[in-house]
């Protein structure tokens, strides 16, 4: 049953209404009055407390899935798995693919590799396959392997982390450092694409002045959704409360093919990090707090808000 949920309205978010009004430039938001929201399905993120957490936008009730850090996860619908990185070590000690039953049950290492760092595990949209990232060879490079860990099998050629499979998964975006740092002093990270067997590498954002990552495609595969630091001006000034911020974060679409980028969060004073992008809305972070859209983007809410909870890497599980 759907629980009608109270929201507060604010369209800085309409990813959907954005990419279907392509003569329409992203203008700040619109104040306007509170509405009820109807927002159905379940966010898993990696909690600030070090736990990952299970959230239901229906009743607005959270459980800790397991007690183990973790920072991204994707659902196999039909096996209710959910795969996370372990960084109980601390991060990028060892850190490890694990998959979990929902419930929190079953906990399986997955990559089993002591001395090297796995992360970023995403699910083939078949379910039958997981990408992540690792540096078992040096630098941090795209993988793939079976859902019970073997067939291990290196795609990029390039750095490559975060890999984020297409819906009709023949292609798989991903973040790579390119090289150097941009003017305020983040590493030049670009989105990439290629084909899901590693060939046909190429890079989608190509901008030395910005970081460009962390992709998720939209769910009929004409869009992606990223991070980026491109909208930050040259005389940035950090907001009072933190002055140890270098840029600002929006998050930004573009076209799979890498052409009009817009920024559909536009906000300079807060930082909106880790889209996730499926047929249930978008989620993404804004200084921590968990925020959803609804499927047409017309609506968002603040799940922090209601359930106290705040962290990274939120991920659908459909
Ligand atoms: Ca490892
Ligand atoms: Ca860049
Ligand atoms: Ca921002």
């Amino acid at each position: 049953m759907t629980r009608r949920i109270l929201a507060r309205f604010a369209c800085a978010a309409s990813f959907l209404a954005a990419c279907s009004s392509p003569d329409t430039s992203p203008g700040p938001p619109p104040s306007a009055p509170s509405r009820v929201l109807t927002v159905e399905g379940r966010i898993v993120l990696a909690g600030d407390d070090g736990e990952i957490h299970m959230l239901s936008l229906q009743t607005g009730s959270s459980g800790a899935v397991t007690s183990i850090e973790g920072d991204q996860f994707d659902p196999d619908g039909h096996h209710r798995l959910v795969v996370f990185r372990d960084s109980r070590s601390g991060v990028n000690v060892d850190d490890e693919i694990y998959v979990v039953r929902s419930d929190g049950t079953h906990v399986r290492n997955l990559t089993d590799a002591p001395d090297s760092n796995e992360w970023g595990p995403a699910w083939s949209p078949d379910g039958t396959r997981i990408a992540f990232s690792s540096d078992r060879e040096g630098m941090p490079q795209v993988y793939v392997m079976n859902v019970d860990g073997t067939g291990v099998e290196r795609l990029s050629d390039v750095e490559g982390e975060y890999p984020a499979w297409s819906p009709d998964g023949t292609r798989i975006a991903f973040e790579s450092y390119v090289g150097g740092t941009t003017p305020f002093g983040d590493p030049n990270y670009d989105v990439f694409i290629m084909d899901a067997d590693g060939s046909n590498e190429q890079n989608l954002t190509n901008d030395p002045d910005s970081y460009d990552g962390y992709p998720s495609w939209s769910p009929d595969g004409e869009w992606i959704a990223f991070e980026s630091t491109l909208a930050t001006p040259e005389d940035f000034e950090p907001p009072a409360y933190d002055r140890e911020r270098i840029s600002d974060f929006d998050i930004w679409v573009m076209r799979a093919d890498g052409t009009d980028p817009r920024n559909v969060t536009a906000n300079l004073e807060t930082l909106e990090k880790f889209p996730d992008w499926s047929s249930e809305g978008v989620v993404y972070t804004r200084e921590g707090a968990i925020v959803v859209t609804n499927s047409d983007g017309s609506v968002e809410l603040d799940v922090s808000e209601q359930s106290g909870l705040f962290g990274q890497f939120p991920a659908w599980v459909t």
